[in-house]
């Protein structure tokens, strides 16, 4: 029997032959997870950019013939190269590309991270993702110092207080329909919820796109600090809980867009001068992508852009940085010449 092809121009839509098709349709991974749960969200969404999303680690290697090809696609590495990263902050030579703030409203630096050992969030049952939030909550409580704060669970806050955290640029929003449409809503809002320090400088999203977001951020462009504060960060969770990844694929993410570094590195940069082809051909030209004000499937507002790195896979962390840097360097010489 012949499959039909997905619509649309997704990486799904590209990499999903017929033939692809008849040979994974009837692997299922150890944890259940079988093509149909892959290739749901773009299935659904014909507008997908990507379409898939993993339902565990082993989804990349069962499900390979389709994976392989997208990831190749979307961050040039191919099947036969190694990820590599270095979280290493005396690595980075990131100089504050804008010292006297007068463009970069602020710097955020995240990472997605699974555990082991547990299903990705569009397979996991009720009762493991309140296993997985314990364990992560666990952990987090164990900090100190300037990474020590609180957990407050999703079904617990009211919702002006959870307008105003997403308004704020802190937490995930809801109801995103390619999230929904691959089961990684499934249950919301149970244990989902945010970890933030006093100042809002260090915060933990927990059961949202994938089980872990891991955020520094902080008002202006000192890439260097915010770099240094989730490295220690991270240094220290490493200590606590064990996460998905693999020699191949460096951390493993429900979306393959995350890969590697699972880290995407960005700045709100206010550009009134500049259009925005004009932002995207300086982007384009130092690896970087630009979304809304709101992140993700948002537009700017304010003339308010947010730059960061698109490839998170087959680049180390600190290249990542210091790519951002360089281009933020990039833009802010084109704003300044516009006037
Ligand atoms: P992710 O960054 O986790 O992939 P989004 O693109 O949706 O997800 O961004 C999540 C939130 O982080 C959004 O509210 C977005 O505005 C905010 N954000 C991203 N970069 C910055 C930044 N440099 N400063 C402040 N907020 C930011
Ligand atoms: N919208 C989905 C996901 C693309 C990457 N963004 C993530 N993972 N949040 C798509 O396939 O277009």
């Amino acid at each position: 029997m012949d499959f039909p092809r997905p619509q649309g121009g997704s990486l799904l839509a590209r990499h999903l032959t017929p033939g692809v098709r008849r040979r994974l349709k009837d692997r299922v991974t150890r944890y259940g997870v079988r093509l149909d749960h892959v290739i749901a969200s773009g299935l659904a969404n014909p507008d997908s950019a990507v379409g898939v999303y993993a339902g565990d680690a082993e989804s990349y290697e069962l499900f390979a013939p389709l994976f392989d090809p997208i990831i190749a696609d979307y961050h040039g590495f191919g099947p036969e190269k190694r990820h590599q990263s270095d979280l290493d902050p005396a690595h980075l030579d990131a100089p504050n590309p804008d010292p006297e703030g007068r463009y970069v409203v602020s710097t955020r630096i995240r990472v997605a991270r699974n555990l082991c050992c547990f299903p990705f969030g569009s397979i996991l049952s009720r009762r493991e993702r309140r296993i997985v939030e314990a364990t992560v909550v666990h952990a987090l409580e164990g900090l100190s110092g300037e990474l020590a704060g609180r957990y407050y669970p999703l079904s617990a806050m009211d919702p002006e207080t959870q307008a105003r955290l997403v308004a704020d640029h802190f937490l995930f929003k809801e109801g995103d329909r390619f999230l929904e449409a691959a089961g990684l809503n499934r249950d919301w809002p149970d244990a989902r919820g945010l970890f933030h320090n006093e100042d809002k400088t260090f915060l933990v999203w927990v059961n949202e796109e994938d089980q872990l977001r891991i955020i520094s951020m902080q008002p202006g462009a000192d890439l260097q600090a915010v770099f240094a504060r989730l490295a220690r960060a991270l240094g220290e969770l490493e200590r606590r809980l064990t996460f998905a990844r693999s020699e191949r694929l460096g951390y493993l993410t429900s979306c393959p867009t995350n890969l590697g570094t699972a880290m995407r590195a960005s700045v709100h940069v206010r550009l009134p001068g500049l259009t925005g082809e004009e932002i995207q051909a300086i982007a384009r030209d130092h690896g970087l992508q630009v979304r809304g004000t709101h992140g993700e499937h948002s537009d700017a507002e304010g003339g308010v852009y947010d730059v960061s790195n698109k490839r998170r896979l087959g680049i180390t962390e600190v290249e990542a940085v210091r790519r951002l840097a360089a281009g933020t360097a990039a833009l802010i010489s084109a704003e300044a010449r516009a006037f």
